[in-house]
């Protein structure tokens, strides 16, 4: 079982998103464990204070580094082998790619900032890896790790139906997913497309194969980069960008 450790001033924001559901289902099962601990609780004094002014001035407080030490330092007694993940815009952009590899730890430790941030020597000794889920600014890294943990967890065997794989899905070969329908087959005048109703599965396949270029070309070129395309792929690329082109003039 797959073991999650969270570190946060709000556990709470955690409880439902991850009792619903597919998450929820997959603890039920064993298949994961997510562990709620209040960075307070390794925090000194009466009032268990997590923060305080920066160095040299300035807006907002920083994260203490002393409580963030003791914690980490007691989750790792218990799970030697746990990676300390930290949720920042200054980190690495987390993929698809980096949540399969993620996958395969035993343990993970995420440490959730709030207010301004970390003592920088936080991530200099305690932090195995930063992470970015995109360029905004949240006001924690609670919904970050949020999102990590779901994206991770559909790559641990058994959390996904065997209908869809997290290993076969659409962004495993790095191209965007290809239109779906279902019923009614006309909706407000819509038509679904005439090659669903077919039952021709090669040709669904080749159809299906095809919006998946064109929708990434449109959409997302530069994925097209690192795309794990065949010679036929590379063929209906070809003509989907020679028809682009034809339609510029
Ligand atoms: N974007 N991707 C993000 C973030 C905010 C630490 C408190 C992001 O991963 N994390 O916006 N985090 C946190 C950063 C201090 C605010």
């Amino acid at each position: 079982m797959m073991i999650f450790d969270v570190l946060t001033l709000f556990p709470g924001i955690f409880v439902s998103p991850l009792q619903e559901s597919i998450l929820g289902r997959a603890a039920k099962q064993q298949l994961l464990q997510v562990r709620l601990h209040n960075l307070r609780d390794w925090a000194e004094g009466k009032h268990q204070v997590t923060d305080d002014t920066p160095y040299g001035g300035g807006d907002g407080m920083v994260m203490k580094p002393e409580p963030i030490a003791r914690a980490i330092a007691d989750l790792k007694a218990k799970m030697p082998h746990a990676k300390v993940l930290l949720m920042t815009p200054q980190g690495k952009p987390f993929s698809h790619q980096a949540a399969c590899e993620l996958a395969g730890e035993e343990g993970l430790i995420f440490l959730c900032g709030r207010y301004e941030g970390f003592d920088e020597r936080i991530r200099q000794t305690l932090v195995d890896a930063e992470y970015s889920i995109g360029d905004f600014v949240l006001t924690g890294g609670e919904l970050p790790a949020l999102v990590m943990i779901d994206a991770i967890a559909r790559f641990i065997p058994g959390v996904l139906g065997c209908s869809d794989s997290a290993a076969t899905d659409s962004f495993s070969d790095g191209l965007l997913e290809y239109p779906q329908y279902t019923r009614p087959a006309v909706f407000s005048g819509m038509a679904v497309p005439e090659v669903l109703l077919s039952g021709d599965h090669g040709r669904i396949a080749r159809w299906r194969r095809e919006q998946q270029l064109r929708r990434t070309w449109q959409r997302r070129p530069d994925l097209l980069q690192s795309a794990k395309l065949s010679k036929e792929d590379q063929q209906i690329l070809e003509q989907v960008q020679r028809e682009s082109s034809e339609a510029e003039k």
